[in-house]
């Protein structure tokens, strides 16, 4: 069976996500990334990179949230666009600028005002700025069609709402209000079944909550690594 490797951010919970939507049957492995689970060799042989979420489909080993997603619709045929050229233009382009640009800005904001040691304006600045301008693409884009790849709930769906979702961390409180595409996309997939399964996932281990040396050390191993 389909193990799935996860804890309850972002990213894996976009796989989740799908995996509820699509009926596949899996498995859940809990990765503690606080305690370093992400580390252990076993791990790593699923995930070089060390991260979640990652998926072993009997022996298949996907790892990077993104590459999961096209991977299963793939494999199962669910949640794709039409079979054209067009369409997968489209597919291809919005995926790739959330994992490209929505993934890594949207965290390096939540980064720079949450959990570095040192409140750096340009920093916060800089990547506040880029989750706006990137929210901003998303929500023009469905402003214009009721999903992101026009009238189908498609992969790129999940994939915008795993980090849409934390839209008030990224931007500020005001989110809601400024993005109100954004907010109808994330509210009509919160009130889906699948993700009401996916969210409660988190819950079926006692994932450490405390962010304490030994989280930081494992989270940020920047913090007492010096390389520049
Ligand atoms: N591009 C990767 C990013 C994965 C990622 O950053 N995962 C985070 C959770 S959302 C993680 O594992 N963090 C723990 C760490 O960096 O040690 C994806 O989309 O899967």
């Amino acid at each position: 069976m389909l193990k799935f490797y996860y804890s309850g951010a972002p990213n894996p919970m976009k796989v989740a996500l799908f995996l509820e939507e699509s009926g596949l049957p899996y498995e859940t492995v809990p990765v503690d990334t606080r305690k370093g689970d992400q580390f252990k060799p076993e791990f790593l042989k699923v995930n070089p990179n060390g991260k979640v979420p990652a998926i072993d489909d009997d022996g298949v080993l996907v790892f990077d949230s993104n590459a999961i997603l096209l991977y299963l619709a793939e494999k199962t045929g669910k949640f794709l666009p039409a079979k054209t050229d067009k369409a997968r233009g489209e597919l291809l382009s919005w995926m790739f600028f959330v994992s490209s640009g929505v993934g890594p800005y949207f965290g390096q904001a939540v980064h720079f005002k949450n959990y570095a040691p040192e409140k750096l304006p340009y920093a916060i600045n800089r990547y506040v700025f880029e989750g706006n301008r990137h929210a901003g693409i998303l929500d023009a884009r469905l402003g214009q069609h009721k999903y992101m790849l026009g009238d189908t709930y498609t992969i790129v769906d999940m994939n915008v709402w795993g980090w849409a979702r934390m839209l008030p961390n990224v931007v500020g409180e005001g989110a809601w209000d400024k993005f109100k595409n954004i907010k109808r996309l994330v509210d009509e997939i919160n009130a889906r079944p699948a993700a009401k399964v996916a969210g409660a996932l988190k819950d079926r281990h006692k994932f450490k909550t405390e962010m304490d040396a030994e989280s930081l050390k494992a989270m940020f191993p920047h913090l007492t690594e010096k390389v520049a």
